[in-house]
């Protein structure tokens, strides 16, 4: 019998958008070279640019970390106030059936069933959550297509003014092109509306997400399942593992986390913090300690524990690039000896606010650590959004979730029309 037959998988995201053949990942995705030997030299300009907007972001950090720290010694009200009660568990973990697979979509489901359909009120919320969000990013989209196209015909000035509205606004130029493209076809010399505009932006941009909107799906024949995130600090990690952690213990999985974070105390103490909130042990070790001893520690604890799913967190020093660099190859490698498919998914979490570097961090991080999925974080009151499709058109790496905010439910699965919609204006 297949070992395929009995593995379970559990998956998290939206099953409408679910589309039937899973995104090819870049082969090169899957390996964990050496980055000095595989990053030719418009990444290693790249990952120069990346340095700049880390060290600034860094600057940042510091002031975050120790209002962190503090927050731990002294907790805040809402932090005293009994740690964000553990979410329900259901009595059980569904058991899977018929081809053996189990869907997690906001909460765990079976896969082989149809997927509960989110409260219509539920999701226009968030629909609208989404659109607050993305409000920054439209305006910056759609803001000058009136003046563009009012009183004109479709010509190529016109298409080439629009052309500039979205290369603006993030999208890249294969997006932007094709919108072009669509638009002209058909209406080329006619008079457009800004609403037709809207209208055709939206479906372009929903084409080029669709493939990229997929859900995560756990494979629980590893047990645990093995989740490395990585990305350059502050773009989310620790608090994105804290509301993943909290979707899955709501799912009645049980999860470990690892504060592979070594470097500051505060890292390690944010993620004990969604520990608690999210009933999941976390590993920890002394400040400074190897990550990746870590790493294999965890992975060790989590397989006696019988935990479904363990998270480990990173550091994300890009400035010390090589040395990041090494660290996650090294975690990747031990985790290796204790199964040769772990980790198992590697997500990267990529900050919305940060543009165009954004696609830099995904190249690198990709060759170094094997990402095979990406969280959009800080899509709330970005002007920035537009990365997201442009790092979609690139890298078609799946892209799992989406945060709009720091509270435990601001992560969404990730869902192409809506985004588009949200971020045309349109809906
Ligand atoms: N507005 C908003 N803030 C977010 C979101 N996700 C994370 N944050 C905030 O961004 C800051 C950095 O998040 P962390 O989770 O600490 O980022 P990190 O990648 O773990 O950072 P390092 O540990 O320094 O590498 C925190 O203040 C978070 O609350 C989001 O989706 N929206
Ligand atoms: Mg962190």
């Amino acid at each position: 019998m297949a070992l395929g037959f009995i593995k379970k998988v559990f998956s998290f995201g939206r099953q409408d958008e679910q589309p039937a053949a899973p995104l090819p990942v870049p082969e090169e995705s899957l390996s964990t070279p050496d980055i000095n030997a595989v990053v030719p030299p418009s990444v290693a300009e790249a990952v120069g640019n990346a340095d700049i907007a880390v060290e600034e972001h860094q600057a940042e950090l510091t002031a975050e970390d120790e209002s962190a720290a503090e927050a731990v010694a002294a907790p805040s009200p809402a932090e005293q106030a009994p740690l964000d009660p553990p979410p329900a568990q259901p009595d059980s973990i569904p058991s899977p059936r018929g081809d053996g697979k189990v869907t997690v979509g906001k909460a765990v489901e079976q896969k082989a069933e149809p997927a509960p359909v989110a409260e219509p009120a539920a999701r226009q919320g968030w629909f609208q959550r989404l659109r607050q969000g993305l409000a920054r990013t439209s305006r910056e989209l759609t803001g000058n297509i009136a003046g563009i196209v009012t009183k004109r015909k479709l010509d190529e000035d016109t298409l080439q003014e629009l052309e500039d509205v979205l290369l603006r606004a993030d999208l890249g130029m294969e997006t932007a092109i094709r919108i072009t493209d669509a638009l002209s076809s058909g209406r080329y010399g006619r008079d457009v509306s800004e609403g037709e505009v809207r209208t055709v932006m939206a479906q372009e941009i929903g084409k080029v997400l669709q493939p990229v909107a997929l859900p995560l799906e756990l494979d629980l024949a590893h047990k645990p399942h093995v989740i490395l995130v990585v990305g350059v600090n502050g773009t989310g990690k620790t608090t994105t593992i804290g509301k993943l952690a909290a979707k899955l213990t709501a799912g009645g999985l049980s999860v470990m986390l690892a504060a592979g974070d070594t470097f500051r105390a505060a890292a390690i103490e944010q993620l004990k913090i969604w520990g608690e909130r999210t009933g999941s042990p976390v590993i920890a070790t002394k400040l400074g300690a190897d990550a990746a001893g870590l790493a294999y520690d965890a992975f060790e604890k989590a397989k006696a524990a019988g935990s479904d799913v363990l998270i480990i967190d990173t550091a994300g020093r890009l400035q010390n690039k090589a040395e990041l660099m090494a660290e996650l190859e090294k975690i990747v490698r031990v985790l290796g000896k204790l199964d040769p498919d772990a980790p198992h998914t590697v997500l990267q979490t990529v900050d919305a606010t940060t543009g165009q570097n954004a696609m830099n961090q995904v190249e690198i991080f990709r060759n170094v650590a094997g990402v095979n999925g990406l969280v959009m974080t800080k899509l709330d009151g970005t002007a920035r959004g537009g990365i997201l499709v442009a790092i979609a058109a690139k890298y078609r790496l799946p892209v799992y979730f989406v945060g709009v905010g720091e509270q435990v439910d601001d992560l969404e699965p990730f869902s192409a029309g809506e985004f588009a919609k949200a971020i045309a204006g349109v809906g």
